[in-house]
């Protein structure tokens, strides 16, 4: 399995990821990691390691499965987080020498799913605040906007809005009444005041995603494809931790750690780091 990155990621991926908020890269990872974290990934869903959500409505045929921080757990997952190239895509796309890891979180739609992901931005969520935080959202299965495939609004990041954190479960405790309520953009796919972004993905293809930009999808329509997706979120220059953040969201031994609003949080075991430049 590929620790380095297979090909160079060059200044037009960056700009792009600066102009957009959200790129898909190609072609980073060996066959065998492609393989290796289905496989993982799958296994989860029975073995559970990490914290859990789900969506498993009565009136929906399909389940949508969300953990977290499986790699505190799993050794296979932790593997990935600290020698996979993700976080040298992650660094490179960010203009970081160095980038240290938050967490991961792995999405599962059983075919036929229909609860969608609401639209919303990842920074309201987290009790962190900068720019210098980028999503690996790698494909492990193919993936397109009928399996639930992600969408962007292209260049949301520098609206420089935080909308409500809705959970798939809608958990109130993520809910900060004070924010907005992010509009449903898949209603606006025709107003040409916006520009939408997807990607039909292969697995091992990532998008890495800004955590301003603004990203949502539909439902698995298909009736065969289960949709599996694992994102890891990595951090580095501006990043600054936010304790104050109304959010349900936590992280082990993060405050313990010393971890304080406004600086950015350097303890190497619970936020390591994943790559720095040679
Ligand atoms: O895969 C999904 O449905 C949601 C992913 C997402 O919102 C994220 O990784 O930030």
């Amino acid at each position: 399995m590929n620790r380095d990155i297979m090909q160079p990621i060059t200044d037009e991926q960056i700009t792009q990821y600066e102009e957009d908020g959200a790129i898909c890269i190609r072609g980073q990872f060996d066959a065998e990691w492609c393989e290796h974290m289905l496989k993982v990934c799958e296994s989860n869903m029975e073995n559970r390691a990490g914290r859990q959500r789900e969506v498993d409505n009565d009136d929906d045929p399909g389940y949508f499965y969300v953990s977290s921080y499986m790699s505190r757990q799993d050794k296979d997952f932790e593997d990935y987080v600290l020698n996979s190239p993700a976080a040298e895509i992650a660094s490179r796309l960010m203009r970081q020498d160095k980038v240290r890891f938050f967490y991961d979180q792995l999405f599962i739609k059983e075919p036929g799913t229909l609860a969608p992901t609401q639209w919303h931005n990842d920074l309201p969520f987290w009790p962190f605040d900068g720019n210098h935080i980028a999503s690996v959202w790698m494909a492990l299965t193919p993936v397109s906007m009928a399996t639930s495939g992600l969408v962007y609004v292209k260049g949301s990041h520098k609206w420089n809005k935080l909308f409500q954190a809705i959970t798939p479960d809608e958990d109130p405790a993520f809910i900060d009444e004070n924010m907005e309520r992010c509009p449903e953009f898949h209603k606006e796919f025709d107003n040409p005041d916006y520009e939408f972004l997807s990607w039909d993905m292969a697995p091992g293809d990532v998008i890495v995603h800004h955590p301003l930009a603004v990203h949502g999808t539909g439902k698995n329509s298909s009736t065969t494809q289960r949709r599996v997706a694992l994102s890891c979120r990595f951090y580095g220059g501006d990043a600054t931790w936010l304790q104050e953040r109304k959010t349900g969201f936590t992280v082990p031994g993060a405050v313990e750690s010393g971890a304080v609003t406004g600086v950015m949080p350097t303890d190497d075991t619970v936020f390591p780091v994943c790559w720095q430049a040679s």
